[in-house]
């Protein structure tokens, strides 16, 4: 793939870039993406699992889902676009990547500043107290896990309704406000307050660039749309923007 001349020179010349990533991004891991062709919500509605309501209307049934997802996830690598974001964060001064995966695979691949938006379903917490808690057994059948105060173990995830974690927010705000280039990946781009980054990154001056399989609401607004996978266009852009850095 060939890319414009302004987008190599912009990530040529950038200090500061900043990287707000989806589920699209962990796709070529084997991980399912939510919306789209092969998304787990073809089948099973959000609201009916990713919320506060389905969890107290049937704690059972939630907890099986996440446990479920939690032992495929556990096992997945990192792919090419996951480590091509953490050989960028040791080129740039400044680097962050948002992530509203749970999966911890930017973490698996190197990447060392990465905010979690949505949490990690690796870890638990009480629903009542807020105590993380490790080691959980969620299997079919078996008791309700609960925390020494008596609540119910959930995983450590942002569900719809939800406020995201407050620090992780406001930081994601910053760095989006002070990059020079901002990078969309693989997210729809459909879930507030996540995909408000992009556009504060945009309203703050930064040079802003999209990968995805196909357009998404963003796409109007940035300065560059490439279409394709994560796994593919990330490396060749980094390797021309590497190349114009080291001529
Ligand atoms: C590839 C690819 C490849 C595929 N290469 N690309 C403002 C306006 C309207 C609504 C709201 C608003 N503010 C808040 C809301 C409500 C709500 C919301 O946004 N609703 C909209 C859906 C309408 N937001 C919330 O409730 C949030 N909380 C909140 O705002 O709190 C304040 C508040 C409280 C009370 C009242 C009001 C306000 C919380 C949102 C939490 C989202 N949680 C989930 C579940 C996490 C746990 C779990 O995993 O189970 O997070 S939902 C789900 O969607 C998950 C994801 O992180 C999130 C985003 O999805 P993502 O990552 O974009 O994935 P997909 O599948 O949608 O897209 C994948 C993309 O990749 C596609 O575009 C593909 O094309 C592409 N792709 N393969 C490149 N190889
Ligand atoms: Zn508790």
């Amino acid at each position: 793939m060939d890319f414009p001349k302004n987008v190599i020179e912009q990530l040529a010349a950038a200090k500061r870039v900043a990287v707000l990533t989806g589920a699209g991004i962990s796709a070529e891991s084997g991980v399912a993406t939510f919306r789209g062709k092969d998304g787990i919500w073809n089948k099973l509605k959000p609201e009916e699992l990713a919320s506060m309501d389905a969890f107290l209307k049937n704690p059972s049934m939630v907890l099986e889902w996440y446990d479920y997802r939690r032992k495929l996830i556990i096992d997945v690598k990192p792919n090419n676009a996951h480590t091509t974001l953490a050989e960028m964060e040791a080129r740039y001064p400044y680097f962050a990547i948002s992530t509203q995966n749970i999966d911890g695979l930017h973490r698996k691949a190197g990447s060392q500043n990465v905010f979690e938006l949505h949490g990690n379903i690796l870890r638990n917490r009480c629903n009542e107290c807020g105590a993380i808690i490790d080691d959980v057994e969620f299997a079919k059948g078996s008791p309700l896990p609960r925390c020494t105060c008596n609540g119910i173990v959930r995983p450590d995830v942002v569900w719809f309704g939800e406020m995201l974690p407050v620090e992780i927010l406001e930081t994601s705000y910053e760095k989006a406000a002070q990059a020079d280039v901002y990078l969309s990946v693989g997210t729809s781009a459909v879930v507030y307050p996540a995909a408000q980054l992009p556009m504060a990154a945009k309203q703050n001056g930064a040079f802003v660039i999209e990968i995805n399989l196909e357009p998404t609401p963003l796409s109007p607004y940035v300065d560059a749309s490439f279409f394709g996978k994560a796994g593919d266009v990330l490396p060749q852009l980094w390797r021309q923007v590497k190349e114009r850095l080291d001529a």
